[in-house]
């Protein structure tokens, strides 16, 4: 049943989303050095200039540029209420496959935009979708620039100081295991912590980029590519109790299982129940529909996917996208048709659960106010302009809306699969509330005192 339903799903994404017969025509199926990164996403610049923008977030360890491909009807602005979506690549330099299918991704939606393509047109207008084609360029050197077909398992996948970018993030893991037994923060666990990422030395220059990105975009979904597997990952990925393999659940355990197989279902070769493992000795016992909880299938602190989970506003999932990590350049197209309509409808799902904003009486905007669930101790905040997304499965939910010095409000939501609903709070100040009481007992006292004849 389950391989229909991919089949079908598969199937029905691609009428949905293929707008013409050579919709990849434009697309080179090759790997792209990275001169040839920087070219080819310039050549989408230039092809799409009024959806796109091409930016940096810092340098590698040997000064390559970390390039972000935004894509938005209304680039380098965030529109309030717009949800922020980024997928990353090849954190793993010698990770390959996932670096090119968001090269083809950038053409492909400029492509698709200009074929007035109105799926991706609606996507492109009411999300701002960030594409990092790779977030270890120097890695990707070492890996790529090795003579022959095949290429070393490991050669490439450090940055250029020999750091693991995936093991390098700070393990806000066992924070958070520690405060579901004691008590303290369920969610932004870095909170006003700049300076201290600023100065931290065992951070790789990768590193410290993305951390300072994830603090200063209020990205809500995010995903992490890499080779080596197929499979997509969610969190949590460190194990609860330390073990090498332990199923551990985050609070919003269905949603990501939800956006895990968002991912998979669309992939046929990743949700093929009846595909072999990658390599023979492989225990990929956790893999079912194609999804997998991190903690199940291997531990692994210092991860990026958790770090932005608990850092955050941001859900992100890990995606293994390859069984070898740097496939043969022929293999390019069929990877990009296995993945086509995964990375799109993924994207897609960042327009679901609970949206709004939260403003004060007067209608200005609170900023950094925490929205809760009932049920899921995971609390996620405003941004700047007192917009939030809050993540969520089908279901009826209690959710409030706090923020020190006002009076917290709470609402009964039931949330479709899609689209997200709206749901604004106003809340009123503390002191407003004290002023109206006052009022309130002055007008009790005045009627009782002509009651009573005082
Ligand atoms: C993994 S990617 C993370 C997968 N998560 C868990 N918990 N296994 C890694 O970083 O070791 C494999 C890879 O490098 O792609
Ligand atoms: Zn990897």
């Amino acid at each position: 049943m389950r391989a229909f339903l991919s089949v079908v799903l598969f199937g029905a994404a691609a009428v949905a989303l293929v707008s013409s017969a050579n919709k990849d025509g434009d697309i080179s199926f090759e790997y792209h050095r990275y001169d040839e990164m920087r070219k080819a996403l310039v050549a989408v610049w230039l092809r799409c200039p009024s959806i796109v923008r091409l930016y940096t977030i810092g340098e590698s360890y040997e000064g390559r540029e970390l390039l972000v491909l935004e894509i938005s009807d209304n680039p380098g602005i965030h529109e309030p209420g717009e949800p922020e979506f980024k997928y990353v690549a090849n954190m793993h330099g010698n990770e390959a496959v996932g670096r090119e299918m968001l090269i083809y991704l950038a053409q492909y939606l400029c492509i698709e935009y200009q074929n007035k393509n109105n799926t991706i047109a609606k996507l492109i207008e009411n999300t701002r979708i960030h594409l990092m084609p790779s977030m270890n360029p120097d890695g990707f050197e070492k890996a790529a620039s090795q003579p022959g077909e095949i290429k070393d398992w490991f050669a490439g996948r450090s940055n250029a100081q020999g750091i693991d970018l995936n093991r390098n993030f700070p393990d806000l893991d066992r924070i958070i295991y520690m405060n579901e037994r004691q008590g303290g923060a369920n969610n932004h666990l870095l909170q006003n912590m700049k300076k201290a990422v600023e100065d931290n030395t065992k951070l790789a220059p990768e590193t410290k980029a993305v951390i300072h990105w994830i603090m200063d975009i209020p990205f809500v979904l995010s995903a992490n590519l890499h080779g080596g597997d197929m499979v997509a990952n969610y969190p949590y990925d460190e194990t609860r109790s330390g073990l090498a393999h332990e199923y551990s659940a985050s609070p919003d355990d269905v949603m990501f299982q939800s956006l895990a197989k968002a991912y998979s279902m669309y992939n046929p070769v990743m949700s093929d129940p009846q595909r072999p493992p990658c390599r023979k000795n492989d225990d990929d016992s956790s893999f079912k529909d194609g999804i997998t909880n991190g903690g199940a299938w291997y531990s692994v602190p210092g991860g990026m996917q958790d770090f932005n989970y608990l850092s955050s506003n941001c859900f992100e999932i890990t995606l293994e996208l390859s069984c070898e990590k740097f496939p043969s350049e022929d293999t390019l197209k069929s990877y990009w048709e296995q993945n086509r309509y995964s990375l799109v409808n993924y994207i897609q799902q960042v327009h679901r659960g609970i949206t709004g904003f939260v403003r004060d009486m007067q209608g200005n905007p609170i900023s950094n106010a925490s929205i809760s669930v009932e049920g899921i101790d995971h609390d996620i905040t405003t941004a700047k302009d007192g917009d939030y997304w809050r993540l969520l499965a089908p279901g009826n939910y209690k959710v409030g809306a706090s923020a020190p010095g006002y009076v917290a409000v709470i609402k009964k939501v039931a949330v479709k699969q899609d689209p997200a609903e709206r749901v604004d709070f106003e809340l009123e100040s503390v002191m407003e509330r004290k002023e109206e009481e006052r009022q309130e007992l002055m007008d009790w006292w005045e009627m009782m005192s002509e009651t009573l004849n005082f």
